[in-house]
């Protein structure tokens, strides 16, 4: 039967790392693959993980199974955090899932139920798994625009004109914050709009926030889907822990449902539950019950904070003298836009035949829509970086 099969296609950020790892020059650099990266190029354990991960090995008795829904002072911890009190507690669903992916499936699994005929609306471009994660399930996709390559900032009023498509019933993804690949973000305003639209057209949104604290802060980062949160009825919310505590490999996720009062989201914390059921039975526990820890603890949390402001700020650093070393190397300022983006990307707006030039010729591994992923570059990597954009970008 395997004879059925066809080779898959590699992900087209995964596979970078490949072809990164088989570079033999000393001077490459990657600016592949999303994780957070120190002045070493090291993507560090957090201190308070560290210390989450000794007290959890001291205390910890049982690896016995928990509920089906995950650990219940995680998934609180996880409300409070990225919905604040937008919404009564008792009208939020919650689901422990194997990283922001787990949530998002679990979502869309949960969409399944509502109107398995939905389309789902993903910004154009996007994180490449919003349509082949919706596709997978079986639901068709749309794009709306969302990029203009002209300004690289948001093309509002073409993303209005495409959403005019939705139709009762449908799905938005919308990007919580630090737009993946863009970087570039909505104003408050903007999502107002949006509110207003998906109000309009009775459309179930589904906000991702896989970089709370990259962009502008961990509260500032989630403030403008709060309001939303607080004028929809119903909404959904994948939510990710695997950059703000640095926990990717341990696949720490929550999934979160508002519903309209507290009878429906006890029906829906049910079928929550039972999707687990249905799918893996129990989350990864591990990273879930740091996160726990590390929420409900005032000094490992504080501690947390800290350190995710200072990867924050890392990262506006890069920004602020990549734009200066761009201005400077292209005599233009061509490249200001990248102090304007927010998270971890910036889309730079290169030809794909650029970002080829940039890899075989200057050892530069960037994503083919020329993303790159800004801590990349911070420890001294900015100044060669520049030089090798300038050589190849013709401003
Ligand atoms: N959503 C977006 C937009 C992402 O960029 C990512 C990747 O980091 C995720 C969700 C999910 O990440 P993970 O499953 O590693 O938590
Ligand atoms: O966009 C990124 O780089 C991160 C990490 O299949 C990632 O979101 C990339 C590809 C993928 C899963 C995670």
């Amino acid at each position: 039967m395997l004879e059925k099969l066809i080779p898959a296609k590699a992900d087209p950020i995964l596979g970078l790392g490949k072809l990164f790892a088989a570079d033999a020059r000393e001077n490459k650099i990657d600016l592949g693959v999303g994780v957070y990266k120190d002045a070493d190029g090291k993507t560090p354990i957090m201190t308070a993980v560290k210390k989450a991960e000794v007290r959890l090995h001291a205390e910890q008795t049982s690896k016995s199974y928990k509920a089906l829904a995950g650990d219940e002072v995680f998934r609180d911890e996880m409300r409070k955090l990225v919905l604040g009190d937008a919404v009564a507690a008792d009208r939020v669903a919650t689901l422990q899932a194997p990283g922001g992916t787990g949530a998002l499936h679990q979502l869309f699994e949960a969409m399944k139920l509502l109107n398995p005929d939905a389309t789902i609306w993903v910004s154009n471009p996007s994180w490449p798994s919003h349509v082949a994660m919706a596709k997978h399930l079986g639901f068709k996709t749309e794009n709306y625009d969302y990029f203009d390559p002209a300004t690289s900032g948001v093309d509002f009023n073409g993303l209005m004109v495409s959403l005019q498509g939705m139709q009762a019933g449908d799905m938005l993804v919308l990007h919580g914050c630090c737009h993946n690949p863009t970087g570039a973000n909505l104003t408050a305003n903007q999502w107002q709009s949006i509110t207003d639209l998906v109000l309009e057209k009775n459309v179930m949104p589904l906000v991702d926030i896989a970089y709370q604290g990259f962009g502008d802060g961990l509260q500032e980062d989630a403030i403008y889907m709060r309001t939303m949160a607080s004028r929809m009825p119903e909404m959904m919310v994948a939510a990710s822990c695997s950059k703000n505590f640095g926990l990717y490999r341990d696949r720490v996720g929550c999934a979160m449902v508002i519903a309209k009062d507290a009878d429906s989201a006890t029906v829906t914390q049910g079928n929550l539950a039972t999707l687990n059921r249905m799918n893996y039975s129990f989350a990864p526990d591990h990273g879930a019950a740091l996160v726990a820890i590390i929420l409900s603890d005032s000094e490992l949390r504080a501690e947390w904070e800290a350190e995710l402001e200072e990867m924050r700020l890392a990262m506006l650093t890069v920004r602020e003298d990549l734009a200066e070393a761009l201005r400077q190397q292209c005599n233009s300022d061509h490249f200001d836009f990248i102090k304007d983006h927010r998270g971890m990307f910036s889309r730079l707006g290169l030809s794909p035949e650029q970002v080829e030039m940039l890899r075989v010729d200057h050892g530069m591994y960037v994503v083919g829509d020329s993303r790159i992923n800004v801590p990349g570059l911070s420890g001294g990597r900015v100044a060669p970086f520049a030089k090798a954009v300038s050589m190849v970008a013709n401003i």
